[in-house]
């Protein structure tokens, strides 16, 4: 299949509009069976629209007479100092859209001034990703294996490349029931770098859900403490979606919580991540930070989950799609129509520092309601 799997080789700053465009441009890029496997949910994709239309139901008061100016986004996580709260999300396979892969996407986010969340499933490696982003910080996204000897690897992979944190997925024990997959009888064309190592193959001519099948099913607070005791990173759960589950990772010695519904690629019928945030971070209460993901496309969406609770959030998809289009200098661009759009928000809303944002209080756009 490699050998007929086209990659894009485009380098070029993009000029955005709306996030929204690049879906439809990248699908005219990327080979159909890798498109639909970036783009598709699960079921009939309901959770995924939810995800961006849940924004609309809360709304940010405008405010003046502030003396608000130049509005800095300047952030920092762990220490990290990061030019914007808005990181990248961790996304699997980056050479179905782009033949330089992650290594691309880290040249085009370093140069946003932003953190890399590297996936275990890259096309690229861990090393040479992070040579690509030249000392700018990233994070490692681990699925478990269970081979704890490949996940010590991993994660050994990951410390010495400079990872800063390990996301530990906890979502994904299996996949979703992703259909554009089924339709398109999607199989990686290409091998992931991180599994060369692994017993049960490279990933290369498989579907997502063999993938899974041969990662672990049975993931508990136990192997969150496992984590975080052989690494000595902080370990970031991903895939919280209420406060129950974030006080388990907590209790377990996460020391990040991340709220993400996978951009509804696992269960469909759920919630917005949007939806979920204010609950999980009135429960994290400061105790640690809160990353979010799942259906930021405007900087008003940015500015929305922050008010909400969350640290920082993670884009994927435009990313992804951006990077088809214009490689390293493509996903630059996306990052650099956020922080636009962000800054505007920002302005209007009266908030001259991302913690500003924090203390920003939304409305319900449904009257009556609040
Ligand atoms: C996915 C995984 C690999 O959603 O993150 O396909």
């Amino acid at each position: 299949m490699s050998e007929h799997y086209k990659q894009s080789q485009a380098e070029q700053k993009l000029d955005i509009i709306d996030l929204n465009d690049l879906e439809e441009q990248a699908a005219k890029v990327i080979p159909v069976g890798g498109f639909g496997y970036i783009a598709g949910g699960s079921e009939d994709e309901w959770t995924l629209r939810e995800n961006t239309v849940a924004f609309d139901r809360r709304n940010i008061i405008p405010r003046v007479l502030t003396g608000v100016e130049n509005p800095s986004l300047d952030t920092s996580i762990f220490g990290i100092p990061l030019k914007l709260p808005i990181i990248m999300a961790p996304c699997a396979a980056q050479g179905l859209a782009h033949a330089r892969g992650e290594t691309a996407t880290a040249e085009g986010v370093a140069a946003a001034g932003t953190l890399m969340a590297q996936s275990t499933y890259s096309s690229a490696s861990i090393a040479d990703t992070a040579a690509a982003a030249k000392g700018s910080p990233q994070f490692f996204q681990i699925y478990l294996s269970k081979d704890w000897k490949f996940n010590e690897y991993l994660m050994d992979e990951a410390k010495r490349a400079g990872c800063k944190a390990i996301i530990a997925t906890a979502d994904s024990t299996l996949g979703g029931y992703r259909e554009a997959d089924l339709r398109n009888n999607f199989q990686f064309p290409l091998p992931m770098a991180n599994l060369q190592a692994f017993s049960g193959g490279n990933g290369q001519g498989k579907s997502i859900s063999e993938i899974y099948a041969a990662a672990a099913q049975r993931i508990t607070t136990a192997d969150i403490r496992r984590i975080a005791e052989y690494s000595g990173l902080p370990v970031i759960v991903k895939g919280i979606q209420c406060a129950e589950d974030a006080e388990r990772a907590i209790g377990a010695g996460a020391s990040g919580i991340y709220v993400s519904n996978h951009g509804g690629r696992q269960l469909n019928g759920g919630p917005a991540s949007f939806e979920v945030l204010p609950d999980v971070a009135r429960a994290v209460n400061g105790k640690v930070p809160v990353i979010f993901d799942s259906g930021i496309r405007r900087g008003s969406h940015v500015f929305k989950a922050l008010a909400c609770g969350a640290d920082l959030v993670a884009v994927g998809r435009p990313v992804v799609y951006a990077l088809a289009l214009g490689g390293a200098q493509g996903a630059t661009s996306v990052f650099e129509q956020l922080k636009k759009e962000l800054s505007i928000v920002m302005q209007l809303a009266g908030t001259q520092t991302v913690s500003d944002i924090r203390g920003a209080k939304l409305v319900s756009s449904y009257p009556g309601e609040n």
